[in-house]
């Protein structure tokens, strides 16, 4: 039984190669991915477990990746806690929570019964895929979903969450215990379903000065952290545009560190490396720029950073306009970073 690379990563072995992945490597970049969706929207994709184990297979068939990462959303644990959510193209809520009947209506949940699509479309991909390539399983920061659910959507710097945050911070403080629980079974599930790690989106990190995050967020992300980490399974800590939080988020308890291209990754390798492994951190924007650039920004990544311990990936999502061939790139120049490479590794694809 091969032990996939990434997990191998997480606990700093030496390896012959680094593994490698992409956040939203499943998604309208991928040709395959885009005729599937001429025919179902969105939500009847990730609501059904063939569609969302089939669309969730195809950037590792594609590409050799080392590791699948689940197809479904962050809001797609919502329904469960009672939360109504529609996708264009993010979440809409279709009732913003902004008062306490809002965060008391919203229901308990157990990982018994969290997201029944995404945790059989787990089972089906743990089945399909091969035991070296990794499965993903990922939830969004509390502060991330609370952001969604108070604004209401996705918003540029989310100014109604942070007026709340101001006004009424022990709603928000209700609210955040609330979504920690709830991620944290819903994590606890995917892992029992067959995710080997799990990764944590905190894409809305960034919003709030330090004090403010040490105060309102803090406590209730390091205790979903931690009732997650009690099951054993590795997790991946990622944050979006909070460069000023990092050091903070290197207290938390988590097997990896994921930062976008605003963060140096050698120095922070240097700083956390002996607790943390790192993820990261190409800028998404300059696979735009074709396979030249993402190919010198991969070799420039690979220069920089020691490899025990390096998860290679982007710094955010693939953006929908990526061509191909930059992918190919990156992903090429990873392989060939090592003359001890792996080979195409047998995969068993699911139809
Ligand atoms: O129209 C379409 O085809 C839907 C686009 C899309 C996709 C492909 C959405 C709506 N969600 C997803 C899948 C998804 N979302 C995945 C699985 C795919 C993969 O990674 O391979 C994952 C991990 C997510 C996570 C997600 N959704 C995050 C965290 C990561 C990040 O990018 O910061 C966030 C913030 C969302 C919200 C969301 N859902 C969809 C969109 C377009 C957005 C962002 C824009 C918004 O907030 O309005």
């Amino acid at each position: 039984m091969t032990e996939s690379l990434l997990l191998r990563a997480i606990r700093r072995e030496p390896l012959p190669r680094r593994p490698v992945w992409l956040m939203r490597q499943a998604g309208r970049y991928l040709p395959e991915y885009r005729a599937l969706r001429g025919k179902h929207s969105f939500a009847a994709l990730a609501g059904d477990v063939d569609l969302a184990t089939r669309v969730t297979l195809m950037p590792v068939e594609r590409f050799g990746l080392d590791a699948a990462i689940v197809f479904a959303d962050i809001a797609s644990p919502l329904p469960a806690m009672g939360v109504d959510v529609t996708f264009d193209p993010g979440p809409v809520i279709a009732r913003p929570i902004r008062d306490q009947a809002g965060i008391e209506a919203l229901a308990d949940t157990d990982p018994e019964s969290i997201a029944p699509v995404v945790i059989a479309t787990l089972s089906a991909c743990r089945s399909a895929l091969p035991r070296g390539t990794a499965l993903i399983g990922f939830c969004g920061a509390p502060w991330t979903i609370a952001a969604y659910l108070i604004e209401g959507s996705g918003a540029r710097e989310f100014p109604t969450l942070r007026a709340f945050a101001a006004a009424r911070p022990g709603l928000l403080h209700r609210l955040l215990e609330r979504l920690s629980k709830s991620m944290a079974d819903y994590l606890i599930a995917q892992h029992r379903a067959g995710a080997d790690v799990v990764q944590v989106f905190d894409s809305w990190a960034g919003l709030l000065c330090r004090e403010d995050w040490e105060r309102l967020v803090r406590p209730h992300l390091a205790r979903m952290l931690e009732e997650v980490g009690a099951t054993g399974v590795p997790r991946i800590l990622f944050l979006q545009n909070a460069p000023h939080l990092v050091g903070a988020y290197a207290q938390l308890p988590a097997e990896v560190l994921s930062v976008d291209w605003r963060v140096d990754l050698a120095s922070l390798q240097s700083r956390v490396g002996g607790r943390f492994a790192v993820q990261g951190n190409i800028d998404p924007a300059v696979l735009l720029a074709g396979p030249g650039p993402a190919r010198a920004a991969t070799l420039g990544l690979l220069d920089r950073v020691d490899a025990a311990g390096h998860i290679v990936n982007l710094g955010h999502g693939v953006l929908p306009e990526t061509p191909l061939g930059s992918v190919e790139a990156l992903v090429e120049a990873v392989h060939a970073g090592s003359a001890a490479a792996a080979g195409p590794r047998p995969f068993r694809s699911v139809t």
